[in-house]
């Protein structure tokens, strides 16, 4: 039986690195392993070849005004077909190799873990890729998300995750971020719904293009969602996810 896997790609700017995470992902690969793949870039008011290039490698484009990826990542969520069963979310920057993909998705599959996260210091690391300040922030982070979450990961700051749908459906309502406290925000409330992460490693590539991130100020919002949840307990809510379905279907008979 066919297993559907959607693919996200929040996207600002990304011209020289969209068309190889697309090209990057082996759909041959996953198709006889039985997955239909659909591939959503989310772009956010690109104003360079990001969305032409998207669509001509055959992704689904959406077009979210709001800026950030937070806001990029919550949009591509609410257009999720609700057959899907794993979804993905990777950087546009060629960062992170989609050809990894299969190993992100083989403890969901495994119903070892709900949610895996790509962990670059626990992986390989490119030259030039991860610059000594960010691997230092990386590790602070790390420690104490691990120390007064219990989670279990070994990258907070990692921008490759893959989840079970179910985790989706139930997280999403209660994401609030606009920008790059977003991984920060699912991992937290992840551990508090109760959620099994996992870490699996990943190669991280130098960047394609210019970077998005404002070190200092992204560093201590970032921080600031980490304290902020600390005493966070999920509410109920009361949602209603069969009226959120994709208007589209992008199936793997397609030619990429
Ligand atoms: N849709 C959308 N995507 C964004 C926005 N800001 C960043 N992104 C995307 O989010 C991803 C992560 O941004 P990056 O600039 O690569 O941040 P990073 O990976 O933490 O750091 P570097 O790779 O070192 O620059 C990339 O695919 C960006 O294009 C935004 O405002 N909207
Ligand atoms: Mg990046």
């Amino acid at each position: 039986m066919n297993k559907k896997l959607t693919v996200l790609i929040p996207c600002h700017n990304e011209e020289d690195g969209i068309g190889k995470v697309i090209d990057n992902l082996p759909k041959s690969k996953l198709k006889q392993l039985g997955y239909l793949i659909e591939i959503i870039v989310i772009n956010n008011n690109s104003t360079d070849g990001t969305e032409a290039i998207a669509r001509e490698k055959g992704a689904y484009v959406i077009n979210e005004t709001k800026k950030g990826k937070g806001n990029a990542l919550r949009t591509g969520f609410s257009y999720l077909s609700q057959d899907t069963d794993f979804i993905v979310m990777l950087d546009g920057d060629n960062t992170y190799k989609g050809s990894e993909i299969i190993r992100m998705i083989e403890p969901l599959e495994s119903d070892f873990a709900d949610v895996v996260i790509g962990s670059r210091l626990g992986g390989k690391l490119k030259e030039n890729s991860l610059f000594l300040k960010n691997r230092i922030a990386n590790w602070g982070y790390t420690f104490l998300v691990r120390h007064f979450y219990n989670a279990n990961t070994t990258d907070v700051l990692s921008g490759y995750f893959a989840w079970k749908k179910n985790v989706i459906d139930e997280l999403k309502p209660y994401l609030e971020s606009d920008g790059f406290s977003i991984e920060m925000e699912m991992i937290t409330k992840m551990v508090r719904l109760g959620y099994e992460i996992c870490s699996v490693p990943i190669t991280y590539d130098k960047r394609e293009g210019e970077t998005k991130v404002e070190a200092i100020r992204d560093g201590l919002i970032i921080l600031n969602m980490f304290f902020k949840n600390i005493f966070w307990k999920p509410h109920r809510l009361q949602t209603d996810y069969s009226k959120k379905s994709a208007p589209f279907f992008i199936s793997s008979d397609l030619d990429y």
